[in-house]
């Protein structure tokens, strides 16, 4: 009868379930981000003194633009390295295009055109001076397949398209509305923007992505988006979930332009 005055029931909030867990943006080649903003993750994990070994969720796209392809990949070897963390690396759409200028030389000039060069670069590689040439890339490739560390190609090879935890989905790009999230295709995940990113929700879980730089962290109810386009404006996010708390964690350079 007073129906007005009755109480909201309160929504339940998403929850990792308990467990702390750091979700980190689209690095680009910003080694000189990463290396901070790990070293504050370690910390702030250390000082947390969690029940259950914390993990480190890495949303893919490490490569390309920026100028340490190959450092911020020495990097992450290093972190799965490190025992106080569980470290997991997805797939980015730039991972994708370097594994398949391993094989498909030709498809060189395209990934040149997404910021491949920065990256060839890194590994001592030169892009080839015409776009055209097939022996040119050929070379390159080759060139490229012999300077990648076994190391570094079994990283490439090996990386994630999506990981759980509690009400959480960690995905690079996001998901395609209406598709459960365990049926979710490979080019989706990777490469979804606005069919994602317009959607109101519900997905199934909390999906947590990068993909789309947005000059703040995107806290919304059914979506974090953790991109903030380190490359260009030198802030690289992570967010830091633990129970049902949100928070993030960035690293701001001086400068926004790597040196
Ligand atoms: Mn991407």
């Amino acid at each position: 009868m007073f129906g007005l005055f009755r109480k909201k029931i309160p929504e339940a909030r998403p929850s990792t379930g308990g467990r702390l867990v750091y979700a980190v943006g689209d690095v680009h080649g910003r080694l000189d981000l990463l290396g901070p903003l790990l070293r504050d993750i370690a910390e702030d994990a250390l000082a947390s003194q969690p029940a259950e070994r914390p993990l480190l969720v890495m949303l893919g796209d490490y490569v390309d633009r920026g100028p340490d392809s190959k450092g911020v990949v020495d990097l992450l070897l290093e972190m799965k390295g490190y025992g106080r963390l569980e470290t997991r690396t997805l797939k980015g759409n730039h991972e994708e295009a370097l594994l398949r200028f391993l094989h498909d030389p030709m498809f060189g000039a395209t990934w040149l055109d997404n910021g491949g060069g920065p990256a060839l670069a890194s590994y001592g590689v030169q892009p080839p001076a015409s776009r055209t040439d097939p022996e040119a890339w050929a070379e390159a490739s080759a060139a490229f397949n012999a300077a990648l560390p076994p190391a570094h190609r079994e990283f490439f090879e090996r990386l994630e398209l999506m990981t759980t935890v509690g009400d959480y989905a960690f995905v690079h790009a996001g998901v395609r509305p209406g598709v459960a999230i365990e049926d979710q295709a490979e080019r989706d995940l990777l490469w979804i923007r606005q069919e994602f990113l317009q959607a109101p929700g519900p997905f199934g879980k909390v999906v947590v992505h990068g993909h789309t730089p947005a000059e703040e962290a995107q806290m919304l109810k059914h979506r974090l988006g953790v991109d903030t386009g380190a490359y260009a404006t030198g802030v690289l996010t992570a967010v830091r979930l633990e129970g049902e708390d949100q928070r993030l964690i960035q690293q701001r350079a001086r400068r926004p332009h790597a040196a």
